[in-house]
């Protein structure tokens, strides 16, 4: 077994353990007593504190994501996040065996720095996931029609995604998610905030997160944030997408 092989099944033997350990009624159900969303993330979803290995190679994704803009964003932002949200775990007494997702559902009882980096942990580790040097994945036939329910057509929802990835003032992140009145929604957040935390003005699972800080796009694209969602279509990882639309 190769080391990175390795790495991945072990980590995904820890989420596993997790998963052992926590029974979650579903989300309809908990979203039926009104419970908090954010406690309902599927458990095979749940998010670890350490960061997980890349299922493809720097290079994977070019031309579209270069090989040094992903280097980088994974092994010095991302890295960081995961760092600094296990130093405030460890400063704010978090057991860092349970989910992340536990955290962010009460993030506004922790400090900035476990707001900043619990988030950015979480939202990295997704969007790693989300993205496939696969150009031909596609959403799923029940995914397909409740987006064309929600937003007219698949042409609309990208447009109208778009538009919140790109009008995302300074650093955030776009989203599609599954909101509290079970509907699909597109909503962006700041800095590294996300709709699973208490704090989001909406809140939701998220199905897709797209990075549009700075960090994500610029020694490739410069300026031309639109041009890198444009091409964040072709390597969009229906198949996750189907994936977690299907798990709620
Ligand atoms: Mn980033």
């Amino acid at each position: 077994m190769k080391q990175s092989s390795r790495r991945n099944f072990l980590g995904q033997s820890a989420l596993a353990g997790i998963g052992t350990l926590i029974t979650l009624p579903s989300l309809g159900a908990l979203l039926e007593t009104g419970a908090a969303l954010t406690t309902s993330t599927p458990t095979f979803f749940k998010t670890g504190f350490d960061q997980q290995p890349l299922s493809y190679a720097y290079a994977a994704l070019e031309p579209y994501i270069d090989t040094l803009t992903m280097d980088i964003h994974y092994n010095k932002h991302a890295a960081a996040y995961s760092k600094n949200v296990k130093e405030a775990a460890v400063a704010e007494s978090v057991d860092t065996t349970k989910p992340l997702e536990d955290v962010l559902g009460k993030i506004s009882k922790y400090s900035v720095k476990m707001r900043n980096n619990a988030g950015g942990h979480y939202n990295h580790e997704l969007f790693w996931k989300l993205l496939s040097a696969d150009t031909k994945t596609q959403p799923s036939a029940k995914l397909a029609a409740s987006i064309v329910a929600s937003f007219g057509s698949l042409d609309e929802f990208k447009k109208q995604f778009t538009t919140a990835a790109t009008t995302r003032f300074g650093s955030g992140w776009a989203w599609l998610i599954y909101n509290s009145d079970k509907k699909l929604s597109i909503i962006s957040t700041p800095n590294q905030d996300n709709p699973l935390m208490d704090i989001a003005e909406v809140k939701g699972f998220p199905l897709i997160g797209l990075d549009v800080w700075e960090h994500a796009y610029y020694l490739k694209y410069q300026n031309r944030r639109a041009d890198y969602i444009t091409n964040f279509w072709k390597i969009l990882n229906w198949n996750m997408v189907n994936d977690r639309f299907n798990s709620i």
